[in-house]
């Protein structure tokens, strides 16, 4: 079988209270069972590989959406999510951590002012609120932003759920920063995760949103046309394997002439097209876009936590994926099977 939907399923569920419409609309099978349903699956493979089977970002996304429709959530489940943030597991790859840590933080904010849980359970619920806290502060940078600028969104919408924003300067100097970054905002999914925060809002309020005179507040708006930039550039390319997996560590390494302004989704297809050393690749999409998860037709399996991991060379990981990604000229970009 493939992994549950929880991640999918939270963020319909929060969707549909957001825009006002009733969770089991005329469903055949009712989101919100189905929801309670694949978080059950996750805690089950939790117990098993001692991670659910999705991450623990989507899991948290679960424990939020059910407490936001005001359902009731095992104990046991918020027990797993609780061990989690108290044992640091919420890490994977650099930087994701920080933007777990904020959902839990949001799922433990909302289960504890929602009064869902009780006696012991609700003051160690208040305890993990206070270390989410903690955590997202130390993890601010030189920059202010806490974690990179695509988690820091969700960090400034655990400290309005929690009402800390006045309290703590390091909020409005993470919001500045923020503000001073919004043109890396172009992938819908990281702006659905911004607007919340810029408006001074979390997915908390949700809950308590008057849903009367919401219609027509939706207005479509024109895109803005980039302007186009001219001439070709040159970019490298090389693919590495860790020798227990692959033949040989690098797999591929050529260099590949776009025309400015590619992506590397442009460079990775047009590579496919030159020469006789031919460059394969397959993607999946997601919620992001297309996430890559075959190149040289070597896949990384989610069941083994491995993943292509993207750098710009000599080592920096990147901080948007192949269809966002812009090279620049001389640059050169390194795909490694890593694990996470
Ligand atoms: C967990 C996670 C991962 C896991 C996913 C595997 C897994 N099964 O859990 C791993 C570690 C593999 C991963 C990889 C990457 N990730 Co990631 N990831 C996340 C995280 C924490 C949660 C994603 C999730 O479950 N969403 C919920 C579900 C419902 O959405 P979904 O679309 O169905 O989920 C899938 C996709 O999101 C996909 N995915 C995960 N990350 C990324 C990134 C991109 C660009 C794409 C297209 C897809 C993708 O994996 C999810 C599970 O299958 C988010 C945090 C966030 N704020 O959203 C960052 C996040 C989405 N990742 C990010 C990045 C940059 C990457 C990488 C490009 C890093 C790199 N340098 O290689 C790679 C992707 C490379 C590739 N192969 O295409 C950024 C994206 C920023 C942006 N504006 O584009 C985020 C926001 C983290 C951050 N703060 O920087 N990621
Ligand atoms: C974010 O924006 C800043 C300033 O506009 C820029 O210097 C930086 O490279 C951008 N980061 C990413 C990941 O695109
Ligand atoms: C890729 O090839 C270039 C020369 O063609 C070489 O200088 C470089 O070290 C190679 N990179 C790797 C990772 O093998
Ligand atoms: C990059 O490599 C250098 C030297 O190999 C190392 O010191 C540094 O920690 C690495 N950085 C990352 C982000 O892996």
């Amino acid at each position: 079988g493939g992994r549950p939907l929880t991640g999918r399923l939270a963020l319909y569920l929060l969707a549909l209270r957001a825009a006002c419409q009733p969770p089991d609309l005329g469903a055949k099978s009712p989101p919100l069972a189905r929801l309670k349903y694949a978080l059950e699956e996750d805690w089950t493979g939790s117990q098993q590989h001692g991670h659910p089977l999705t991450n623990y970002y989507q899991y948290s996304l679960g424990v939020l959406a059910l407490c936001v429709h005001r359902r009731h959530v095992r104990e046991e489940l918020i027990r797993r999510l609780l061990a989690a943030e108290r044992h640091d597991r919420f890490g994977h790859g650099d930087g994701h951590a920080v933007d777990t840590e904020a959902v839990a933080g949001l799922a433990f904010a909302c289960l504890h002012q929602a009064r869902l849980a009780h006696g012991v359970l609700a003051s160690e619920l208040h305890e993990a609120v206070r270390s989410v806290a903690r955590k997202l502060l130390q993890a601010q940078g030189p920059d202010d932003l806490i974690g990179n600028v695509f988690s820091t969104p969700l960090a400034l919408q655990f400290f309005i759920a929690t009402n800390s924003c006045e309290s703590e300067p390091e909020y409005s100097r993470a919001r500045d920063a923020l503000l001073q970054s919004l043109d890396n905002f172009t992938n819908p999914m990281a702006i659905s995760q911004l607007l919340p925060a810029l408006y001074g809002r979390s997915y908390l309020d949700i809950a308590s949103m008057n849903c009367q005179g919401e219609r027509g507040t939706l207005q479509p708006i024109s895109p803005v046309t980039q302007p186009t930039e001219l001439g070709n550039i040159i970019v490298g390319l090389v693919v590495e394997c860790p020798k227990r997996l692959c033949h040989h560590h690098v797999l591929y390494n050529q260099s590949v002439t776009v025309p400015a302004g590619s992506s590397l989704l442009d460079v990775l297809e047009v590579a496919s097209k030159q020469g006789h050393h031919a460059f394969t690749f397959k993607t999946q999409d997601s919620l992001y876009g297309p996430f890559l998860t075959t190149v040289m037709k070597v896949e990384a399996k989610w069941q083994e936590r491995r993943s292509w991991h993207l750098l710009s060379a000599p080592n920096t990981s990147l901080q948007m994926g192949i269809a966002d990604y812009k090279p620049h000229d001389g640059e050169t970009l390194i795909l490694r099977l890593s694990k996470w």
